[in-house]
């Protein structure tokens, strides 16, 4: 049987959490213990960076031989760097629970998805906090995530040119018509359409789709091409038919009155006679909307066969809130425009704001609204007016929409505001809701919270 015996002399054993890891060290090797590192944690709350964040034993007397363990405060942690993984790794890498913090906390935020041509899809572009940056309390960091490289721009078709009327003497302005398709959904915008008087190019109506009466005189042929433009690619350069300006017929006619009348029933009306009807809009409280207010020429008047009829037709009454802007004032102070589609007949969806900027509506139809009619646009359908400013530095969409079906990926409704601006809605990748809005080729773009859901 043997026995140690120990006898020492004990010593006090220093309190030095929160203390300079340098000072503490010093302290207790002072005091005769031995002193090591166990550890380091990430710490916001007991001890700065190189700091104490924890003693072992914390105090009490004992040999000098004791062995005091000290963890030190790493301070904040480091936002890990996620560019390039994949988007699971991105998430568990940011929330790893092999990290622990006192007092701070990394999570994942915002994750968006964009086209990139040399990130892989599913992996991480960028975050929205770098690398290496010590956080301290609870921090979210953004993920932008590569849906691939974008799709090939198919170019935009033009098709369906029609000119009328199609037998035109000197007292008709010719009106152009065309319709714009693009088999992935990019809204139009950059059309070059140019006029041609007997095969001479008539530059001062380029991009225009009407040609006033006054240009022309009798016996010139007139057509205009289309190359229609999807904002990135001109599709194929399509010709309308020609039409020959004739002589004012000898032969007159009497003028309908088609004041009262439907705008669909004046145009039959004018059309019989053998004459053309043009359209102009205004607001009237005493005339429902769609309905003429006044013609030019008035009816019972003797024109030659083939005239125009100028007819004025209703927006109906004027709403609150509708007001026209005040001359001088910037317009984007207040509602741009407001297409309500709920005219439920003929071709233009007119701007109830007051600002004048009518929508011409291709390629849709007329359906029941929940409050008068609503224009459905099946996939293909669009509308498009010019000279809204977009140049401003916020603009706020609003859109009431009824789905029958998302594609992936493709515009489903869109109106083009002002070439080369547009507004946009579609579904994108991600499931959500994306309203764009493209000013001077670039595209900017909001989306909604919550991914879609059909039905
Ligand atoms: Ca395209």
């Amino acid at each position: 049987m043997s026995v140690d015996l120990v006898v020492c002399r004990k010593v006090e054993i220093p309190y030095v959490e929160a203390m300079d890891q340098v000072d503490a060290q010093t302290l207790i090797t002072a005091a005769g213990l031995a002193v090591q590192i166990a550890g380091y944690v990430y710490d916001c709350m007991m001890a700065p960076e190189g700091h104490v964040h924890m003693q072992d034993p914390r105090g009490g007397w004992v040999c000098p031989t004791t062995t005091v363990y000290l963890t030190i405060s790493l301070g904040g942690r480091p936002v890990p760097d996620v560019v390039g993984m994949t988007q699971a790794a991105a998430e568990s890498a940011i929330n790893n629970p092999d990290y622990p913090c006192n007092g701070c906390s990394i999570e994942v935020g915002a994750v968006s998805y964009e086209h990139n041509n040399t990130v892989p899809e599913g992996h991480v572009i960028s975050q929205s906090i770098a690398a290496g940056v010590k956080i301290c309390g609870i921090v979210e960091v953004n993920l932008t995530v590569s849906l691939g490289p974008a799709p090939a721009n198919e170019p935009p078709v033009a098709s369906d040119l029609s000119l009328t009327p199609v037998s035109p003497t000197t007292l008709n302005s010719l009106s152009g018509s065309y319709t714009y398709s693009d088999a992935d959904g990019d809204p139009e915008s950059g059309t070059e359409i140019r006029w041609y008087r007997s095969g001479s190019l008539q530059t001062a109506y380029n991009d225009q789709l009407s040609i006033p009466s006054s240009a022309t005189s009798v016996g010139q042929n007139w057509n205009f091409t289309v190359e229609p433009k999807d904002g990135t690619d001109f599709g194929t350069l399509k010709t309308s038919p020609t039409v020959t300006i004739h002589d004012v017929p000898s032969t007159t006619v009497v003028v309908p009155n088609v004041v009262g009348m439907s705008e669909t029933e004046a145009n039959s009306a004018i059309t019989s006679a053998g004459l053309y009807a043009s359209y102009s809009y205004e607001y009237s409280d005493a005339v429902p909307g769609g309905y003429v207010i006044g013609q030019n020429p008035s009816g019972g008047t003797s024109v030659p066969e083939g005239s125009d009829v100028d007819l004025t037709i209703s927006r109906g009454p004027q709403q609150p809130g509708e007001d026209p802007p005040i001359p001088g004032q910037p317009v984007a102070a207040c509602l741009v425009a407001h297409w309500k589609l709920d005219e439920g007949f003929g071709n233009t969806a007119i701007d109830s704001s007051g600002n004048g900027f009518d929508i011409t509506l291709h390629n849709t139809t007329w359906e029941d609204g929940v409050f008068g009619g609503a224009a459905h646009f099946q996939g293909v359908g669009y509308g498009n007016v010019s000279n809204i400013n977009c140049n401003d530095n916020a603009i706020t969409v609003c859109a009431w929409v009824f789905h029958d079906e998302f594609r992936t990926y493709r515009i489903e409704r869109y109106v083009t505001v002002s070439e080369p601006s547009v507004a946009v809605i579609r579904k994108e990748y991600d499931g959500r809701l994306h309203f764009y809005i493209g000013t001077d080729g670039n595209f900017r773009h909001l989306l909604v919270d919550d991914v879609l859901t059909e039905g």
